[in-house]
């Protein structure tokens, strides 16, 4: 028998690059969308380009459309884990944003259809728990949407056209919810690895402070490479549906800076300082995911605890300094 294949948008990204690896683990013959950049962004995924791990990369960028893609590969599965991911940078371009993060959706689903891939080709929309923006925790599949950002609100309107392709095509077409999720292979100027980066470095003697904006806000860590595992049970399931994929617990900023530290045996407050540039116009307070529904249904759990993130990325993130001081 053939190998099933996937197409991933986004695939040097996190979440696409830890997709990757469970989608080569599960024989899916994987294909990867890089947007063309006069630097190499292809870090996480280099290791791919080894011929074991062979995996098939084309360029091109949700501003475009990938219909050529989507008629050449006839793919099985379609992941979208390419978006403009980050909340503040969206309110800096919020037109880009929308661009990308919702009218790239749907191009895409346009694609399966125009292509005559309705019945052949199953989406995965990653969708965000920025969706729920200001309504307060904890937050399910039920609860209602209240975005405050370009990013949620973008994020939003994709997750609809998702839902409206599915109910309008009978497109097996499904969002998975996911609440902040983390790792090694974390950009750096999101908040946890810019606290474990820049902790390791104060460690090392390199800096001597931490920048942050807002402390106060609590979010559910999760670790990504159990989020892409959710994803993967959610584009097989029976039928196409949208699940919350959240650990359950939530942690401030503040808490998670001083785990950091702590395990660095470093006094966060003596190096911290605060600077409103990393603030957002309108701040989302408070995010707790309610996964009871994934974790009923298709038996998801996650693997990985919020100690064993925190050491992963700390652990990784000295490793990969002293390496580069040698
Ligand atoms: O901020 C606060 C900031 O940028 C987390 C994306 O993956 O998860 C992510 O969005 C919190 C916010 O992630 C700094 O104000 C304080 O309250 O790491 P973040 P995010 O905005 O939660 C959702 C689910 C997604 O879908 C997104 O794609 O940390 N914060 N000081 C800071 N944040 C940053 N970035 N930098 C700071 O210095």
């Amino acid at each position: 028998m053939s190998k099933k294949v996937a197409l991933i948008t986004g695939i040097t990204g996190q979440d696409g690059s830890n997709l990757a690896d469970l989608l080569l683990k599960e024989g899916i013959e994987v294909h990867g969308v890089i947007r063309r950049s006069s630097t190499c962004n292809t870090s996480r995924i280099d290791y791919l380009f080894d011929p074991e791990n062979k995996t098939y990369i084309h360029y091109g960028d949700l501003a475009d459309g990938i219909d050529n893609l989507l008629y050449d590969l006839q793919p099985d599965y379609v992941f979208n884990t390419a978006a403009m991911s980050h909340v503040r940078v969206s309110f800096d371009i919020p037109i880009y944003t929308l661009d990308i993060n919702s009218t790239g959706v749907c191009r895409i689903l346009e694609g399966i259809r125009k292509t005559g891939l309705i019945k052949k080709t199953r989406i995965l929309q990653c969708s965000s728990s920025e969706m729920f923006g200001i309504t307060p925790p904890p937050q399910n599949e039920n609860t209602i949407f209240h975005p405050v950002s370009p990013y949620g609100i973008a994020k939003t309107a994709a997750y609809w056209l998702v839902r409206s392709y599915r109910d309008g095509y009978n497109m097996f077409a499904c969002n998975s919810i996911c609440f902040n999720h983390t790792g090694t292979r974390r950009g750096l100027n999101f908040v946890t690895k810019k606290i474990t980066r820049t902790a390791c470095k104060i460690k090392l003697g390199l800096v001597n402070k931490i920048e942050l904006g807002n402390l106060e806000a609590k979010r559910d860590f999760g670790d990504s490479r159990d989020y892409v595992k959710a994803m993967w049970m959610i584009i097989n399931h029976t039928i196409p549906d949208d699940f919350v994929i959240a650990t359950g617990q939530t942690y401030s900023i503040r808490e998670f800076a001083e785990k950091v530290f702590e395990y660095l045996d470093l006094d966060f407050y003596k190096y911290l300082v605060n600077n409103d540039i990393f603030k957002r116009p309108v701040e989302v307070p408070a995010l707790l995911g309610d996964s009871t529904k994934i974790r009923t249904t298709l038996g998801w759990e996650p693997k990985i605890s919020f100690n064993e993130l925190v050491k992963s990325m700390v652990d990784y993130d000295m490793e990969e300094l002293l390496h580069d001081l040698k």
